[in-house]
Protein backbone atom coordinates (compact mmCIF):
# COMPACT_ATOMS: atom_id res chain seq x y z
CA UNK A 1 0.00 0.00 0.00
CA UNK A 2 1.42 3.60 -0.91
CA UNK A 3 -0.14 5.25 2.21
CA UNK A 4 -2.55 4.88 5.03
CA UNK A 5 -5.58 6.66 4.43
CA UNK A 6 -5.37 7.08 8.07
CA UNK A 7 -7.73 10.19 8.13
CA UNK A 8 -10.19 8.51 5.68
CA UNK A 9 -9.97 5.19 6.95
CA UNK A 10 -11.70 6.96 10.18
CA UNK A 11 -13.89 9.19 8.21
CA UNK A 12 -14.65 7.40 5.19
CA UNK A 13 -14.01 3.96 5.74
CA UNK A 14 -16.34 2.68 2.60
CA UNK A 15 -13.97 4.85 0.02
CA UNK A 16 -10.99 3.86 2.07
CA UNK A 17 -11.68 0.40 1.66
CA UNK A 18 -12.48 1.12 -2.30
CA UNK A 19 -9.25 2.69 -2.70
CA UNK A 20 -6.98 0.10 -0.81
CA UNK A 21 -8.45 -2.69 -2.94
CA UNK A 22 -7.58 -0.72 -6.44
CA UNK A 23 -4.02 -0.01 -5.07
CA UNK A 24 -4.37 -4.17 -4.48
CA UNK A 25 -5.67 -4.01 -7.73
CA UNK A 26 -2.55 -2.42 -9.16
CA UNK A 27 0.34 -4.25 -7.51
CA UNK A 28 -1.75 -8.01 -8.03
CA UNK A 29 -2.48 -7.30 -11.55
CA UNK A 30 -0.28 -6.94 -14.40
CA UNK A 31 -1.64 -3.32 -16.23
CA UNK A 32 -1.57 -3.57 -19.77
CA UNK A 33 -4.10 -1.44 -21.07
CA UNK A 34 -2.26 0.88 -23.52
CA UNK A 35 -3.64 4.10 -22.33
CA UNK A 36 -2.81 3.39 -18.43
CA UNK A 37 0.26 3.74 -16.00
CA UNK A 38 1.75 4.38 -12.69
CA UNK A 39 2.53 7.60 -11.57
CA UNK A 40 5.47 8.70 -9.03
CA UNK A 41 4.35 8.85 -5.19
CA UNK A 42 5.59 12.21 -5.60
CA UNK A 43 3.12 13.25 -8.52
CA UNK A 44 0.32 11.51 -6.21
CA UNK A 45 1.18 13.94 -3.63
CA UNK A 46 0.86 16.83 -5.69
CA UNK A 47 -2.68 16.07 -6.62
CA UNK A 48 -3.18 14.98 -3.18
CA UNK A 49 -2.72 18.15 -1.59
CA UNK A 50 -4.15 21.51 -0.54
CA UNK A 51 -4.09 22.84 -3.81
CA UNK A 52 -7.61 21.31 -4.58
CA UNK A 53 -8.84 24.21 -2.60
CA UNK A 54 -7.87 26.62 -4.68
CA UNK A 55 -10.34 28.72 -7.58
CA UNK A 56 -7.69 30.09 -9.98
CA UNK A 57 -9.83 31.06 -12.73
CA UNK A 58 -7.82 32.81 -15.55
CA UNK A 59 -4.12 32.43 -16.21
CA UNK A 60 -0.55 33.08 -14.43
CA UNK A 61 -0.29 36.51 -13.37
CA UNK A 62 -3.73 36.93 -14.73
CA UNK A 63 -6.06 35.54 -12.44
CA UNK A 64 -9.85 36.21 -11.40
CA UNK A 65 -8.97 35.48 -7.41
CA UNK A 66 -7.12 36.39 -5.13
CA UNK A 67 -4.67 34.61 -3.49
CA UNK A 68 -3.42 32.80 -6.40
CA UNK A 69 0.49 33.40 -5.97
CA UNK A 70 1.23 29.65 -5.18
CA UNK A 71 -0.94 28.75 -8.06
CA UNK A 72 0.69 31.02 -10.84
CA UNK A 73 4.19 29.26 -9.59
CA UNK A 74 2.84 25.81 -10.68
CA UNK A 75 1.10 26.90 -13.38
CA UNK A 76 4.46 28.47 -14.50
CA UNK A 77 6.52 25.41 -13.62
CA UNK A 78 4.10 22.78 -15.52
CA UNK A 79 4.28 25.32 -19.06
CA UNK A 80 7.98 25.77 -18.57
CA UNK A 81 8.82 22.60 -18.22
CA UNK A 82 6.26 21.05 -21.33
CA UNK A 83 7.65 24.15 -23.45
CA UNK A 84 11.23 22.27 -22.93
CA UNK A 85 9.91 19.24 -23.17
CA UNK A 86 8.42 19.47 -26.57
CA UNK A 87 9.90 22.55 -27.91
CA UNK A 88 6.52 24.15 -27.87
CA UNK A 89 6.20 28.04 -28.28
CA UNK A 90 2.83 28.53 -26.30
CA UNK A 91 1.51 25.32 -23.79
CA UNK A 92 -1.92 25.33 -21.68
CA UNK A 93 -2.05 22.95 -19.28
CA UNK A 94 -5.30 23.80 -18.25
CA UNK A 95 -7.39 20.94 -20.21
CA UNK A 96 -8.65 18.18 -17.63
CA UNK A 97 -8.75 15.56 -20.44
CA UNK A 98 -7.44 15.01 -23.85
CA UNK A 99 -10.79 15.14 -25.13
CA UNK A 100 -11.44 18.66 -23.00
CA UNK A 101 -7.99 19.79 -25.18
CA UNK A 102 -9.23 18.82 -28.66
CA UNK A 103 -12.51 20.44 -27.88
CA UNK A 104 -10.16 23.72 -26.75
CA UNK A 105 -8.32 23.08 -30.10
CA UNK A 106 -12.41 22.93 -32.32
CA UNK A 107 -13.68 25.88 -30.43
CA UNK A 108 -10.59 28.05 -31.02
CA UNK A 109 -10.32 27.64 -34.76
CA UNK A 110 -13.92 26.10 -35.89
CA UNK A 111 -17.59 27.19 -36.43
CA UNK A 112 -20.56 24.68 -36.13
CA UNK A 113 -20.81 23.12 -39.31
CA UNK A 114 -17.34 22.74 -40.22
CA UNK A 115 -15.28 19.97 -42.01
CA UNK A 116 -12.79 17.88 -40.00
CA UNK A 117 -11.08 14.82 -41.43
CA UNK A 118 -9.96 12.54 -39.12
CA UNK A 119 -8.86 8.28 -38.76
CA UNK A 120 -11.95 6.27 -38.40
CA UNK A 121 -12.30 5.03 -34.78
CA UNK A 122 -12.22 1.40 -35.96
CA UNK A 123 -9.10 2.06 -37.73
CA UNK A 124 -7.58 3.80 -34.52
CA UNK A 125 -8.90 6.67 -34.24
CA UNK A 126 -10.35 8.96 -30.97
CA UNK A 127 -14.42 8.88 -30.33
CA UNK A 128 -13.21 13.09 -30.25
CA UNK A 129 -11.91 13.26 -33.53
CA UNK A 130 -15.53 13.42 -35.17
CA UNK A 131 -17.17 10.19 -33.59
CA UNK A 132 -20.80 10.69 -34.22
CA UNK A 133 -21.99 10.14 -30.32
CA UNK A 134 -19.12 12.82 -29.51
CA UNK A 135 -19.81 16.75 -29.33
CA UNK A 136 -16.87 16.54 -32.21
CA UNK A 137 -19.28 14.70 -34.78
CA UNK A 138 -22.05 16.33 -33.89
CA UNK A 139 -21.00 19.83 -34.24
CA UNK A 140 -18.59 19.06 -37.33
CA UNK A 141 -18.88 17.21 -41.12
CA UNK A 142 -16.76 14.45 -40.54
CA UNK A 143 -14.78 12.80 -43.09
CA UNK A 144 -12.43 9.70 -42.23
CA UNK A 145 -9.82 7.96 -43.33
CA UNK A 146 -8.54 4.60 -42.46
CA UNK A 147 -6.18 2.21 -42.91
CA UNK A 148 -4.62 0.06 -45.94
CA UNK A 149 -6.64 -3.26 -45.33
CA UNK A 150 -3.85 -4.92 -46.61
CA UNK A 151 -1.00 -3.52 -44.62
CA UNK A 152 -2.70 -2.10 -41.67
CA UNK A 153 -0.55 1.07 -42.65
CA UNK A 154 -2.31 4.56 -43.55
CA UNK A 155 -1.91 5.11 -46.77
CA UNK A 156 -1.24 9.11 -47.59
CA UNK A 157 -1.45 9.41 -51.15
CA UNK A 158 -5.28 7.60 -50.13
CA UNK A 159 -5.46 10.69 -47.61
CA UNK A 160 -4.14 13.16 -50.29
CA UNK A 161 -6.43 12.36 -53.01
CA UNK A 162 -9.65 12.60 -49.67
CA UNK A 163 -8.76 15.46 -48.64
CA UNK A 164 -8.40 17.44 -52.09
CA UNK A 165 -11.87 16.13 -52.41
CA UNK A 166 -13.58 17.16 -49.05
CA UNK A 167 -11.47 20.14 -48.80
CA UNK A 168 -11.56 20.02 -44.82
CA UNK A 169 -10.92 23.34 -42.41
CA UNK A 170 -9.12 20.76 -40.31
CA UNK A 171 -7.30 17.34 -40.43
CA UNK A 172 -6.36 15.37 -37.38
CA UNK A 173 -4.06 13.03 -36.91
CA UNK A 174 -3.14 11.19 -33.81
CA UNK A 175 -5.20 7.80 -32.50
CA UNK A 176 -5.75 5.51 -29.63
CA UNK A 177 -5.04 1.94 -31.49
CA UNK A 178 -2.68 2.76 -34.35
CA UNK A 179 0.40 1.31 -33.76
CA UNK A 180 2.92 2.42 -36.53
CA UNK A 181 4.14 6.05 -36.49
CA UNK A 182 2.72 8.98 -37.92
CA UNK A 183 4.29 10.77 -41.04
CA UNK A 184 3.16 13.77 -39.21
CA UNK A 185 5.58 16.20 -42.16
CA UNK A 186 3.53 14.18 -45.13
CA UNK A 187 0.20 15.28 -42.93
CA UNK A 188 1.58 18.61 -42.38
CA UNK A 189 2.03 19.13 -46.19
CA UNK A 190 -1.52 17.60 -47.03
CA UNK A 191 -3.38 20.23 -44.37
CA UNK A 192 -1.22 22.87 -46.26
CA UNK A 193 -2.04 21.64 -49.92
CA UNK A 194 -5.99 22.08 -48.62
CA UNK A 195 -5.64 25.10 -46.14
CA UNK A 196 -6.89 23.29 -43.53
CA UNK A 197 -5.64 23.78 -40.02
CA UNK A 198 -3.50 20.49 -38.59
CA UNK A 199 -4.69 19.15 -35.66
CA UNK A 200 -2.28 16.58 -33.82
CA UNK A 201 -3.54 14.51 -31.47
CA UNK A 202 -0.49 12.44 -29.31
CA UNK A 203 -2.34 11.50 -26.05
CA UNK A 204 -0.81 7.62 -26.21
CA UNK A 205 2.42 8.90 -27.27
CA UNK A 206 3.11 12.34 -25.05
CA UNK A 207 6.21 10.92 -23.09
CA UNK A 208 7.35 8.82 -26.53
CA UNK A 209 7.74 12.64 -27.85
CA UNK A 210 8.76 14.05 -24.87
CA UNK A 211 12.09 11.87 -24.86
CA UNK A 212 12.55 12.26 -29.10
CA UNK A 213 11.49 7.70 -29.25
CA UNK A 214 8.31 8.51 -31.60
CA UNK A 215 8.70 11.63 -33.78
CA UNK A 216 7.63 14.72 -32.87
CA UNK A 217 5.12 16.83 -34.89
CA UNK A 218 5.29 20.27 -33.13
CA UNK A 219 6.96 21.59 -36.52
CA UNK A 220 4.27 20.42 -38.94
CA UNK A 221 0.90 20.64 -37.10
CA UNK A 222 -0.73 23.88 -35.76
CA UNK A 223 -1.87 22.65 -32.80
CA UNK A 224 -0.85 19.41 -30.59
CA UNK A 225 -3.09 17.96 -28.25
CA UNK A 226 -2.55 15.13 -25.24
CA UNK A 227 -3.39 13.91 -22.36
CA UNK A 228 -0.74 13.40 -19.55
CA UNK A 229 -1.14 10.29 -17.62
CA UNK A 230 -0.44 7.97 -20.47
CA UNK A 231 3.37 7.48 -22.01
CA UNK A 232 3.80 10.74 -19.75
CA UNK A 233 3.53 9.93 -15.77
CA UNK A 234 2.39 13.31 -14.93
CA UNK A 235 -0.93 12.24 -13.82
CA UNK A 236 -4.67 12.64 -15.19
CA UNK A 237 -5.26 15.52 -17.37
CA UNK A 238 -4.71 17.28 -20.95
CA UNK A 239 -2.45 20.14 -22.70
CA UNK A 240 -2.51 21.85 -25.73
CA UNK A 241 0.74 23.51 -27.45
CA UNK A 242 0.71 25.93 -30.19
CA UNK A 243 2.64 28.81 -31.99
CA UNK A 244 2.27 32.15 -30.44
CA UNK A 245 -0.34 32.68 -33.51
CA UNK A 246 -2.91 30.74 -31.97
CA UNK A 247 -1.96 31.26 -27.95
CA UNK A 248 -5.04 33.62 -27.36
CA UNK A 249 -7.59 32.19 -29.36
CA UNK A 250 -6.37 28.73 -27.75
CA UNK A 251 -6.52 30.27 -24.07
CA UNK A 252 -9.27 31.66 -24.45
CA UNK A 253 -11.08 28.43 -26.13
CA UNK A 254 -10.35 26.95 -22.36
CA UNK A 255 -11.30 28.97 -20.24
CA UNK A 256 -13.53 30.93 -20.06
CA UNK A 257 -14.73 29.32 -23.31
CA UNK A 258 -14.74 25.77 -22.35
CA UNK A 259 -13.57 25.14 -18.65
CA UNK A 260 -14.41 26.97 -15.23
CA UNK A 261 -11.52 26.63 -12.74
CA UNK A 262 -8.93 24.93 -13.30
CA UNK A 263 -8.00 21.74 -11.42
CA UNK A 264 -5.33 23.16 -10.12
CA UNK A 265 -3.70 19.75 -7.14
CA UNK A 266 -3.22 18.61 -11.48
CA UNK A 267 -1.89 20.93 -12.73
CA UNK A 268 0.56 20.33 -9.83
CA UNK A 269 0.73 16.76 -10.38
CA UNK A 270 1.47 17.99 -14.60
CA UNK A 271 4.20 20.17 -13.41
CA UNK A 272 6.09 17.23 -11.56
CA UNK A 273 5.63 14.43 -13.83
CA UNK A 274 6.93 16.59 -16.57
CA UNK A 275 10.19 17.02 -14.13
CA UNK A 276 10.50 13.94 -13.74
CA UNK A 277 10.18 13.37 -17.89
CA UNK A 278 13.01 16.16 -18.22
CA UNK A 279 15.27 13.56 -16.03
CA UNK A 280 17.96 11.64 -18.16
CA UNK A 281 16.59 8.88 -17.42
CA UNK A 282 13.10 9.25 -19.02
CA UNK A 283 14.50 8.86 -22.35
CA UNK A 284 15.67 5.26 -21.53
CA UNK A 285 12.37 4.62 -19.99
CA UNK A 286 10.80 5.40 -23.10
CA UNK A 287 12.65 3.47 -25.43
CA UNK A 288 12.56 0.16 -23.00
CA UNK A 289 8.11 0.73 -23.53
CA UNK A 290 8.83 0.71 -27.15
CA UNK A 291 11.46 -2.49 -26.67
CA UNK A 292 8.60 -4.31 -25.00
CA UNK A 293 6.05 -4.16 -27.07
CA UNK A 294 8.44 -5.26 -30.06
CA UNK A 295 9.14 -7.99 -27.57
CA UNK A 296 5.90 -9.14 -27.61
CA UNK A 297 5.25 -8.56 -31.17
CA UNK A 298 7.29 -11.40 -31.52
CA UNK A 299 6.20 -13.90 -29.33
CA UNK A 300 2.20 -13.80 -30.63
CA UNK A 301 3.75 -13.53 -34.08
CA UNK A 302 5.43 -16.88 -33.44
CA UNK A 303 2.55 -18.10 -31.45
CA UNK A 304 0.50 -17.67 -35.08
CA UNK A 305 -1.39 -14.64 -33.22
CA UNK A 306 -1.57 -11.83 -35.93
CA UNK A 307 -0.76 -8.14 -34.47
CA UNK A 308 -2.47 -5.25 -37.14
CA UNK A 309 0.20 -3.87 -39.40
CA UNK A 310 2.67 -7.15 -38.32
CA UNK A 311 4.23 -4.98 -35.41
CA UNK A 312 4.75 -1.88 -33.79
CA UNK A 313 6.58 1.21 -33.53
CA UNK A 314 5.54 2.68 -30.04
CA UNK A 315 4.02 1.32 -26.98
CA UNK A 316 0.52 -0.98 -28.02
CA UNK A 317 -0.05 -3.39 -30.72
CA UNK A 318 -3.06 -4.74 -31.53
CA UNK A 319 -3.95 -7.98 -31.62
CA UNK A 320 -6.62 -9.63 -34.65
CA UNK A 321 -7.60 -12.91 -33.12
CA UNK A 322 -10.23 -13.73 -36.22
CA UNK A 323 -7.44 -15.83 -37.87
CA UNK A 324 -5.64 -17.75 -34.87
CA UNK A 325 -9.08 -17.61 -32.73
CA UNK A 326 -12.24 -17.09 -34.67
CA UNK A 327 -14.85 -18.51 -31.66
CA UNK A 328 -12.72 -16.20 -29.26
CA UNK A 329 -13.99 -12.20 -29.21
CA UNK A 330 -11.91 -9.48 -28.20
CA UNK A 331 -14.85 -9.22 -25.16
CA UNK A 332 -13.82 -12.90 -24.37
CA UNK A 333 -10.30 -12.59 -24.62
CA UNK A 334 -10.85 -9.87 -22.25
CA UNK A 335 -12.52 -11.49 -19.73
CA UNK A 336 -10.04 -15.04 -20.36
CA UNK A 337 -7.25 -12.46 -19.01
CA UNK A 338 -9.00 -10.39 -16.86
CA UNK A 339 -9.42 -13.92 -14.69
CA UNK A 340 -5.95 -14.59 -14.64
CA UNK A 341 -4.66 -11.28 -13.78
CA UNK A 342 -3.57 -9.74 -16.80
CA UNK A 343 -5.69 -6.28 -17.35
CA UNK A 344 -6.70 -5.56 -21.31
CA UNK A 345 -9.13 -3.77 -23.59
CA UNK A 346 -11.08 -5.03 -26.24
CA UNK A 347 -10.76 -3.24 -29.31
CA UNK A 348 -12.00 -3.08 -33.01
CA UNK A 349 -9.59 -3.65 -35.43
CA UNK A 350 -9.76 -2.32 -39.02
CA UNK A 351 -12.54 -4.18 -41.02
CA UNK A 352 -14.29 -4.74 -37.68
CA UNK A 353 -17.69 -6.73 -37.97
CA UNK A 354 -18.46 -7.28 -34.74
CA UNK A 355 -20.03 -4.48 -32.58
CA UNK A 356 -17.61 -2.04 -30.33
CA UNK A 357 -19.04 -4.42 -27.15
CA UNK A 358 -17.50 -7.69 -28.58
CA UNK A 359 -14.69 -6.61 -30.44
CA UNK A 360 -12.46 -9.10 -32.69
CA UNK A 361 -9.44 -7.81 -30.98
CA UNK A 362 -7.52 -6.90 -28.13
CA UNK A 363 -5.17 -3.68 -27.50
CA UNK A 364 -2.09 -4.14 -25.23
CA UNK A 365 0.24 -1.54 -23.79
CA UNK A 366 3.36 -1.61 -22.12
CA UNK A 367 3.95 1.31 -20.70
CA UNK A 368 3.13 0.44 -16.88
CA UNK A 369 4.70 -2.80 -16.95
CA UNK A 370 7.82 -0.74 -17.81
CA UNK A 371 7.62 1.54 -15.08
CA UNK A 372 7.15 -1.47 -13.37
CA UNK A 373 10.71 -2.49 -14.59
CA UNK A 374 10.41 -5.54 -16.84
CA UNK A 375 12.42 -5.85 -19.52
CA UNK A 376 12.76 -8.60 -22.30
CA UNK A 377 12.84 -11.42 -20.32
CA UNK A 378 9.80 -10.71 -17.89
CA UNK A 379 8.47 -9.43 -21.39
CA UNK A 380 8.50 -12.63 -23.26
CA UNK A 381 7.23 -14.62 -20.13
CA UNK A 382 4.10 -11.88 -19.73
CA UNK A 383 3.72 -12.55 -23.27
CA UNK A 384 3.97 -16.50 -23.34
CA UNK A 385 1.36 -16.28 -20.53
CA UNK A 386 -1.00 -14.51 -22.58
CA UNK A 387 -0.79 -16.73 -25.39
CA UNK A 388 -1.27 -19.85 -22.90
CA UNK A 389 -4.64 -18.43 -21.87
CA UNK A 390 -5.86 -17.46 -25.25
CA UNK A 391 -5.34 -20.54 -26.44
CA UNK A 392 -7.27 -22.39 -23.18
CA UNK A 393 -9.88 -20.10 -22.40
CA UNK A 394 -11.87 -22.63 -20.56
CA UNK A 395 -9.48 -25.15 -18.55
CA UNK A 396 -9.28 -24.29 -14.97
CA UNK A 397 -5.77 -26.03 -14.98
CA UNK A 398 -4.28 -23.60 -17.14
CA UNK A 399 -5.89 -20.36 -15.68
CA UNK A 400 -4.59 -21.58 -12.54
CA UNK A 401 -0.75 -22.00 -13.71
CA UNK A 402 -0.59 -18.56 -15.77
CA UNK A 403 -2.21 -16.97 -12.39
CA UNK A 404 0.82 -18.26 -10.10
CA UNK A 405 2.83 -17.16 -13.03
CA UNK A 406 1.44 -13.89 -12.63
CA UNK A 407 1.40 -13.42 -8.64
CA UNK A 408 5.01 -14.17 -9.38
CA UNK A 409 5.51 -11.51 -12.26
CA UNK A 410 3.79 -8.72 -9.78
CA UNK A 411 5.97 -9.68 -6.53
CA UNK A 412 9.03 -9.36 -8.23
CA UNK A 413 8.09 -6.14 -9.63
CA UNK A 414 5.92 -4.21 -7.40
CA UNK A 415 4.73 -1.30 -8.48
CA UNK A 416 5.57 0.50 -4.75
CA UNK A 417 8.26 -0.31 -3.14
N1 LIG B 1 -9.72 6.19 -23.59
C1 LIG B 1 -8.35 6.40 -24.02
C2 LIG B 1 -7.76 5.13 -24.54
O1 LIG B 1 -7.88 4.13 -23.86
O2 LIG B 1 -7.14 5.12 -25.59
C3 LIG B 1 -8.24 7.49 -24.97
O3 LIG B 1 -8.91 8.60 -24.49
Amino acid sequence: MTSSHSHLAETDPAVAEAIAGEERRQEENLEMIASENHVSEAVMEAQGSVMTNKYAEGYPGERYYGGCQHMDTVENLAIDRAKELFGADHVNVQPHSGTQANMGVYFATLEPGDKIMSLDLNHGGHLSHGHHVNFSGQFYEVEQYGVDPETGYIDYDEVAARAAEFDPHMIVSGSSAYPREFDWERLGAIADDVGAYHLSDIAHITGLVAAGVHASPVDHADFVTGSTHKTIRAGRGGMILTTEEHADAVDKAIFPGGQGGPLMHNIAGKAVGFGEALEPDFVDYAERVVANAKTLVDVFTDAGIQPVSGGTDKHLLLLDLRESHPDLTGEDAEDALDDVGVTVNKNTVPGETRSPFVTSGIRIGTPALTTRGMGPDAMTTVGELIVERLNNPDDPDVASEVREEVDRLCAEFPVYE
